[in-house]
């Protein structure tokens, strides 16, 4: 049975992928932090076979206990400080966490491999986030990456820190540049999930308005579900490489409202929507459309679940927890 170790458990991609590994049959362990995580009953609740180890990015020596108690086959590095307007007010944190966190995790694997680094197989969590300024449309592999956030910095160093060590050492480390990816399971920060709970809360009365930052940018949104398996495609490659996931399609905050507030018979959504400069960016990416063709022709992956069809799902999601009272 192969073992996969993963950081960022209490996530959304970490609970996603922890599902679709223990379908496959595999052991999973999970780094979870703190001494006592809200999210940690989550975690055992929805995948209760997931074996819990306590660590955090920044502390190398945690990881290192979690690699000897799992004695994985796979690492996914999911953990991250992930909302990006929070990097702008916590820019050393995010640096910290989501950029060094990943040279620990590097090193912790590369130290624990011994005298075989490719013998355990390593996933990093890059980000669309890393191109940020336009340069190129559709975006790609060999696209420019010009970060317009301290997390979108953050993850350019991870990225180019695990094709390093995968150059300087022999392992097989990939990196997927993942598109924006949502779901039920998305937190609540992020504007999808914002926006789907509101309008299920708009529609049951329970509130009148949602305030919203700049409605114009432009996203590549697919179903998370579909990204993390992805994510295991890439690292049962022979050789290790990077790869954007992306559905091909972008769609404005401007359609992500009138799709979920059409969802629940509300036509007329500009009344029910303020605009607020306090959740505008000090800079803002404006257009990401990825071009995934490398992963369709070499992963033989393609996304299974359509802009409207997510979107529909997360408000029906947030209307049913509404009405159950959660
Ligand atoms: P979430 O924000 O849902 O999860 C982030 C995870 O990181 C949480 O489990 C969190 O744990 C953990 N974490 C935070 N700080 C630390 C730390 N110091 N040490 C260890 N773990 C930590 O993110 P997603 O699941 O959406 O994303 C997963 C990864 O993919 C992230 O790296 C993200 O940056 C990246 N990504 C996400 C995309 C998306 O659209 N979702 C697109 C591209 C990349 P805790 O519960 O303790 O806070
Ligand atoms: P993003 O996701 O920054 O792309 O990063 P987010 O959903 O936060 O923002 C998307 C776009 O929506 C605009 N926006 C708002 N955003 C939020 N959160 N709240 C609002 O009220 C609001 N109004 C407008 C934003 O300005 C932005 O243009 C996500 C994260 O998951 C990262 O970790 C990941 O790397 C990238 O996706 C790919």
């Amino acid at each position: 049975m192969p073992t996969a170790l993963i950081t960022g458990i209490t996530g959304q991609d970490g609970l996603y992928l922890a599902e679709l590994l223990l379908e496959k049959g595999y052991e999973v362990h999970g780094v979870i932090r703190g001494q006592n995580n809200p999210r940690r009953e989550l975690v055992e609740r929805l995948v209760p076979d997931v074996k819990l180890h306590n660590g955090d990015l920044t502390d190398l020596s945690s990881l290192m206990r979690a690699l000897r108690d799992s004695e994985p086959d796979e690492v996914y590095n999911l953990g991250a400080v992930s909302f990006v307007a929070y990097s702008w007010e916590n820019a050393f944190v995010t640096s910290d966490v989501t950029g060094l966190g990943v040279l620990n995790i590097l090193e912790a694997v590369r130290l624990h491999a011994g005298s075989d680094p490719a013998s355990i197989r390593f996933y990093q969590a890059s980000s669309s986030e890393m191109f940020g300024k336009v340069q190129q449309v559709p975006q790609s592999e060999e696209t420019l990456l010009w970060p317009r956030s301290p997390y979108g910095v953050s993850k350019v160093y991870g990225h180019y820190m695990t094709i390093n060590y995968r150059e300087s050492y022999g392992m097989h480390a990939s990196s997927g540049i993942l598109f924006n990816h949502e779901s039920p399971r998305r937190g609540e920060e992020f504007v999808t999930r914002k926006v789907s709970k509101a309008v299920a809360a708009i529609k049951l009365g329970m509130q009148d308005e949602i305030v919203m930052g700049n409605l114009d940018a432009r996203r590549d949104w697919g179903f998370a579900g579909d990204y993390v398996e992805a994510m295991w495609r890439m690292l049962q490659q022979p050789t290790a490489d990077d790869y954007v996931i992306s559905t091909g399609e972008t769609h404005s905050i401007e359609e992500l409202l009138t799709v979920a507030f059409g969802h629940v018979g509300i036509s007329d959504w500009r009344k029910h929507v303020r605009q607020d400069p306090a959740f505008m960016r000090p800079a803002e990416v404006d257009l990401l459309i990825g071009d995934a063709s490398k992963a369709r022709d070499v992963l033989g992956w393609k996304p299974q679940v359509g802009f409207e069809e997510l979107i529909t799902m997360m408000v029906d999601a947030d209307l049913a927890a509404l009405k159950a009272g959660w």
